[in-house]
């Protein structure tokens, strides 16, 4: 096949030795970090929306964005370009997942026959592709939000006829989603949720929404689907107020409708941002609750109140996520999906290798240094420490259910002369600075 990506090299390990910005100094797919590999570790996927078809339009301005495909004016010839072009691009970083909307694959035709039609002919394009290059799909979706008609949403809508067109285009994606062998199906969104409630019957809409999950469910067992299900948290935009607004929320939407045991949490680090949580607490919120189910791992900005959807270039921000998926056991069969856009002034096609590139290596170093952390017990030891008083004593009593407020009201009449420790926050700051450094410096040493 004709390479498209003409300036897009091969991208390969090569170590921090290395002056050459093309390679990777800290992703080293096959080694080892504790019983896995990197790649095992880090399942990476390629967002097709951002990475095949964002073109760097804004409020402001037009497409920016040089692209092979952008002299062709037929539909589907971008559609068959593009999806070639990802291909490429993912063999040539060594990305092993990609992740689609179905409207990013194949354009939306003049009606619902057209555009699954269209998408049956990338489909198997995407399947040939998939079988040549080994590369996988890590999860499908549909985009129930860019089209007019759902712009009162699509599940939540208060109009039936989208209800029922959302659910066409749902029945779809996850016949699309099951035959490319997808190991999960997201649900982000879109625009569920509301802009005043002046108009607005929330308790119908949220009722709807968990109709809509409840068909979705019933229907991929139904044809055998086998992937995860998972519901993606954002707190604002384009709604002022999405349902699904944080992990806490959707973990009280999915108990209430006895949804809990069907899904499990994509969560956005930047959508933590944005929702006033650190990407940690969402992870650590839903690890707790054993909803942790995959991670869209761009970055925000925290002087910008949007979703900028960055490339991932924070080591702090990446070590403790990788320090939360470690003690979550791992992430399959979720991966760490980019959903990273690059800035509009950062329009040739060389920039996406940059930007997938520095993601990947700031993961990278993200697992060492985390594995590191969690070899050492650092935060483990001090955890329990801190906690002590509740291994034994009335402590004890209190965890194993033995005492009542009565009991209590006894036992702190005889013990009032309370002696706190300190929380050593600084000194452990201090900690996780002294790891980062020395991960990167003297590793090998180590
Ligand atoms: C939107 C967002 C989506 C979902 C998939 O903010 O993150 O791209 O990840 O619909
Ligand atoms: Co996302």
């Amino acid at each position: 096949m004709d390479e498209i990506f003409k300036d897009i090299p091969k991208i390969e390990y090569e170590g921090l030795e290395s002056n050459n910005l093309l390679a990777f100094k800290h992703y080293n797919a096959d080694e080892k970090v504790g019983n896995k590999t990197m790649a095992e570790h880090l399942r990476f996927s390629m967002a097709y929306w951002h990475t095949l078809v964002a073109n760097g339009t804004d409020p402001f301005g037009n497409a920016t964005m040089e692209r092979p495909w952008n002299s062709l004016t037929d539909s589907m010839q971008r559609a068959e370009l593009r999806a070639k072009a990802g291909f490429e691009f993912m063999s040539k970083l060594g990305i092993n997942y990609f992740c689609f909307h179905d409207r990013d694959i194949a354009p939306e035709g003049n009606s619902l026959q057209e555009s699954n039609k269209n998408l049956d002919y990338i489909v198997s394009l995407i399947e040939k592709l998939m079988e040549k290059t080994d590369i996988k799909l890590l999860w499908g979706t549909a985009n129930l939000f860019s089209h007019p008609r759902y712009m009162h949403g699509a599940a939540s809508s208060p109009n039936a006829d989208v209800f029922a067109h959302a659910a066409a285009q749902v029945k779809k994606a996850l016949e699309i989603t099951s035959r490319l062998g997808g190991e999960n199906y997201v649900f982000w969104g879109g625009r569920e949720g509301y802009e005043t409630l002046l108009n607005t019957d929330m308790a119908l809409e949220q009722d709807n929404l968990a109709r809509f999950f409840t068909m979705a469910v019933d229907y991929a067992e139904k044809i055998g689907f086998k992937g995860q299900f998972l519901l993606e948290p954002k707190p604002k935009e384009p709604t002022k107020h999405q349902y699904d607004y944080d992990v806490a929320n959707v973990i009280a939407f999915l108990r209430k409708y006895g949804l809990e045991d069907y899904f499990k949490i994509n969560i956005e680090a930047n959508h933590a941002l944005l929702a006033g949580h650190t990407f940690q607490h969402e992870l650590h919120y839903a690890r707790i609750n054993q909803m942790l189910g995959s991670i869209d791992i761009n970055q925000g900005d925290p002087l910008l109140g949007w979703d900028t959807d960055q490339f991932p270039t924070n080591l702090y921000a990446t070590t403790l996520a990788m320090y939360e998926i470690l003690k979550n056991g791992g992430i399959k069969p979720g991966g760490l999906n980019f959903d990273a856009k690059l800035r509009r002034p950062s329009f040739e096609p060389i920039d996406l290798a940059y930007g997938h590139l520095a993601g990947m290596d700031t993961f990278a170093y993200g697992l060492k240094v985390a594995h590191r952390l969690l070899e050492d017990n650092v935060l483990e030891d001090h955890l329990a420490e801190r906690y002590k008083s509740y291994q034994s004593g009335i402590g004890l009593d209190i965890v194993e259910g033995n005492l009542d407020f009565e009991g209590l009201n006894e036992y702190a009449l005889k013990n009032d002369q309370i002696i706190n420790a300190s929380g050593r926050q600084e000194m452990l700051e201090s900690i996780i600075n002294n790891y980062l450094i020395m991960g990167g410096v003297i590793w090998e040493k180590m």
